[in-house]
């Protein structure tokens, strides 16, 4: 029905009168009308024929974003998205943060301008995110040696650093296996070869640690290996903090580039103040990593497109050549970042007050998804299902990966119109004590 829909938008003005016209009763298509037709037929053959765009096949929809344009279009009462990782309250709607929602006032009542960003964006807004994920007391950070920017979120900052990368000689990346879908056309189109090590054990729903460490192992001296900070999308599982010592042990014997992804600060813990140990623990061993953050989730800030991309240099003055380097980048691309989700952050991470508020509303989303696992797991206990489901409640942030396969995912999607992606990742901000008992019969259904 996407499809379908999509045609239609594309149609040019002409064939929409043209179906018109042939949808007419014959009895009252009138000679007159018919003449229409066949001169309307005439000119769009022609006009096919001629389009530039004649030869442009129809794209999938995307694997993620595709299944809320096929929910919107599917007119079940219970349908239900377990697609996309935006969260919902329990009534199933968007939620604003309080917190945003207050200091969005404070800002209209300010009457600011609308004057371009600089290319790097809002600088206090990336002095409080780069605090906000390092911690105020970093040591590189302190000295003046990290290179920040305002990023079009944590997509534009992937991105753009991989384009960086491979400006810089860099031919390939190494991103876990499985890793959020949309990694690897960002990494591809920013020039990049895609590469991935092991991570996740499907026998046992768990971290493949092990097998993690023996291909970081094999990879190449000196390349770029992609981490997620914490609540890996979208397995839900990350590693220890000992065994993130160990990896950065190993990465560090490779010389390797780390290069972390930090997407869901707030939704590992619970806690979003200590949700980066790893990537502190990084830097703290005295890697020069590269971040990307996103407040997309953390402060439900999605369609605002807010977050940061940084670069921890050896001096001040190697980390203002990185900075000119990314702003090359950046300009040619799209110029400089929208101004108002960095000024809701910025307002709520300067102040102390608004920062706790942040917090603790951060920590009742991720409470309300835990207990949404805890309900999951046990009413399809309670179904009778034979099926091991500890791993839903095992695993931490957004996403529970079900481990249902992709035939069991199309029925749950064609017979009980619940959408969620083709790798069996649900959503868990998605599931409510309304739909719970529904989802679980469902998958129940499919997975006997
Ligand atoms: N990195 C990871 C690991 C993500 O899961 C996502 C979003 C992003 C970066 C980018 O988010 P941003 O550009 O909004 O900051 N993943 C979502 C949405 C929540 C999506 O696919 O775009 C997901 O459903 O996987």
């Amino acid at each position: 029905m996407t499809i379908r829909r999509a045609a239609v938008r594309l149609m040019a003005p002409e064939s929409i009168a043209l179906k018109t016209a042939v949808g007419l009763k014959r009895s009252r298509c009138q000679p007159a009308c018919q003449a229409i037709t066949r001169s309307l037929r005439h000119s769009s053959t022609t006009a096919a024929a001629q389009s530039p765009w004649a030869n442009f096949t129809q794209a999938p929809p995307d694997p993620i974003i595709g299944l809320t344009e096929a929910y919107q279009n599917d007119d079940f009462p219970q349908k239900v998205n377990v697609g996309v990782g935006a969260y919902r309250d329990d009534s199933g709607m968007p939620f604003v943060l309080p917190v945003v929602r207050q200091v969005e006032k404070e800002i209209t009542a300010e009457e600011l301008d609308h004057e371009y960003s600089g290319i790097a964006g809002c600088p206090s807004f990336v002095d409080l995110a780069m605090k906000f994920a390092y911690g105020e007391d970093c040591v590189p950070l302190l000295e003046g040696r990290i290179a920040g920017v305002q990023t079009l979120s944590g997509t534009g900052g992937l991105r753009v650093f991989g384009e960086v990368l491979n400006s810089f000689g860099h031919t390939e990346i190494h991103i876990p296996n499985p890793s959020w879908g949309n990694h690897v056309p960002i990494f591809r189109n920013a020039g990049l070869d895609v590469k991935t090590y092991s991570y996740y054990n499907k026998e046992n729903s768990s971290l493949d640690f092990e097998g993690m460490i023996a291909d970081i192992k094999n990879i190449p001296e000196g390349k770029c290996i992609l981490l997620h900070v914490c609540a890996h999308n979208p397995t839900g599982m990350d590693p220890q903090i000992d065994q993130w010592k160990e990896i950065s042990s190993v990465v560090k014997e490779k010389k390797l580039l780390p290069f972390f992804d930090c997407a869901y600060q707030g939704f590992a813990s619970g806690d979003a103040r200590i949700d980066a140990a790893s990537l502190r623990l990084f830097v703290e061993d005295g890697h020069k990593v590269a971040l990307v953050q996103s407040f997309s989730k953390n402060m439900g800030l999605y369609g605002q497109r807010v977050g940061a991309l940084s670069v921890v240099a050896d001096s001040q003055e190697e980390a203002q050549r990185v900075l000119s380097q990314l702003k090359v980048h950046i300009r040619p691309s799209y110029s400089n970042p929208p101004r108002h989700g960095a000024r809701i952050v910025q307002k709520i991470l300067s102040d102390e007050q608004k920062t706790d508020a942040f917090v603790e509303q951060c920590s009742s989303m991720a409470g309300r998804i835990n207990s949404m696992r805890a309900t999951l797991k046990q009413t399809l206990e309670d179904l009778g299902s034979s099926r091991d489901w500890s791993h839903i409640t095992k695993q931490i942030g957004m996403f529970a990966y079900s481990g249902l396969t992709k035939e069991e995912v199309t029925v749950l999607r064609e017979k009980h119109h619940i959408y969620c992606t083709l790798d069996g990742r649900i959503s868990m901000a998605g599931v409510t004590s309304k739909n719970v008992k529904y989802i679980a019969e469902a998958i129940h259904d499919v997975s006997k």
